[in-house]
């Protein structure tokens, strides 16, 4: 072999170890997970799902960077509270006929991460559940959340587990308690445990009513807690399929969604219903604020490119649509929800038109 050649060979050998150093050193390095979710959220309130009024950079940027999945559905539910099972779902893996009794099950109660690390496969579903899984796998495992509408015995099963519910437009009983709390876990991971990978499961209490916004939030889409007589002109326009009432009995009319939402009740004149859809994009225009905030934290320490980032809602909602308030419906508007996922690997501004059932997002 001529020295040229040899030399070469040496120059692609130690070019090869170097690579597969580096690759051996990603490998390591696990992908942190931030599971964002929101409460009562319609597609139809997103840029990424066709709305042209409702004001959320930070949710259409990660569209714009990721996949958007335009059928995503809940499987329907048991009771009115239609969260209950989307979010034991997601906890569990579990379809929504094995949620059923789970968040009133007489089954242990765990309290630690300690003790999730102690369960077996006969411990299910607590074994299988998202915190139980992440914790198993080194990961620190973060939640701040409304309390309870989930299943109890996973969600204490994270290792930090922050419950409020924040549907107020004060900033310490609305989206931004929760936005803080996320950012608080970020600093104290970075300072005390840089190289531990995590998973933020981030959900925010609006835009589920009372939808109580902030005052220079609801300037913007003439808004306020107390409709108007007549319709303010920066409100939103009623939705295409807006009707005064529904045009038959549905078997949900006495609901509490249809008949006692703080500032609609069972008014559907068009005053309340634009001032209503005002509200509703006031608190989603300041969950975006608050995911703007998480971001750019996660940016800040290095974080964002090894995060893989879901957005979805547990269910969506009617808000004046075919003259519903609720989500206890099967039309698209209440138990379609979006779906938006991004991260290493993902293809950029996909939009994905199969059919994907609430269980797959876990
Ligand atoms: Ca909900």
């Amino acid at each position: 072999m001529k020295i040229n050649n040899l030399f070469k060979l040496f120059l692609i050998g130690g070019t090869l170890v170097t690579l597969i150093q580096c690759q051996s050193e990603k490998e390591i390095k696990k992908p942190n997970i931030l599971f964002i979710i929101t409460d009562d959220q319609s597609p139809y309130s997103l840029k990424a799902y066709g709305n042209k009024i409702c004001h959320t950079p930070n949710i259409d940027r990660l569209a714009e960077e990721g996949i958007t999945f335009m059928s995503s559905y809940i499987m329907g539910s048991w009771v009115s509270a239609v969260c209950v099972p989307s979010r034991t779902q997601i906890m569990t893996g579990r379809s929504l006929w094995r949620t059923v009794g789970l968040p009133q099950a007489k089954s242990p109660d765990y309290n630690s991460p300690e003790e999730a690390n102690a369960l077996t496969p006969t411990d299910a579903p607590e074994y299988y559940s998202m915190p139980a899984v992440f914790n198993r796998a080194g990961y620190l495992t973060f939640r701040t959340c409304k309390p309870s509408t989930s299943y109890d015995n996973a969600d204490k099963l994270f290792t930090y587990n922050y419950e409020k519910w924040c549907v107020y437009s004060e900033d310490d009983r609305g989206s931004k308690w929760h936005g803080d709390r996320a950012i608080e876990f970020l600093e104290m991971r970075n300072s005390q445990m840089p190289d531990q990978p995590f998973l933020m499961y981030l959900g925010f209490s609006h835009p589920h009513d009372p939808r109580h916004g902030k005052e220079e939030i609801y300037e913007k889409y003439g808004a306020s807690d107390e409709p108007p007589e007549i319709p303010n002109p920066k409100a939103p326009p009623l939705p295409v399929n807006y009707l005064p009432e529904h045009p038959f009995k549905h078997g949900n009319d006495d609901g509490r969604d249809e008949t006692r939402v703080q500032g609609v009740m069972a008014n559907r004149d068009e005053a309340t219903i634009r001032n209503e859809l005002g509200r509703q994009y006031a608190c989603i225009e300041n969950v975006d604020i608050q995911i703007g905030r998480v971001l750019k934290k996660l940016d800040e320490i290095g974080e964002l490119e090894n995060t893989y980032i879901f957005f979805t809602g547990d269910n969506g909602i009617a808000v004046g649509s075919h003259g519903l308030m609720g989500k206890q419906n099967l039309y698209e508007h209440s138990w379609r929800v979006p779906l938006i996922v991004k991260g290493q690997g993902i293809d950029t501004g996909v939009r994905a038109t199969g059919n994907v059932y609430f269980s797959d997002n876990v």
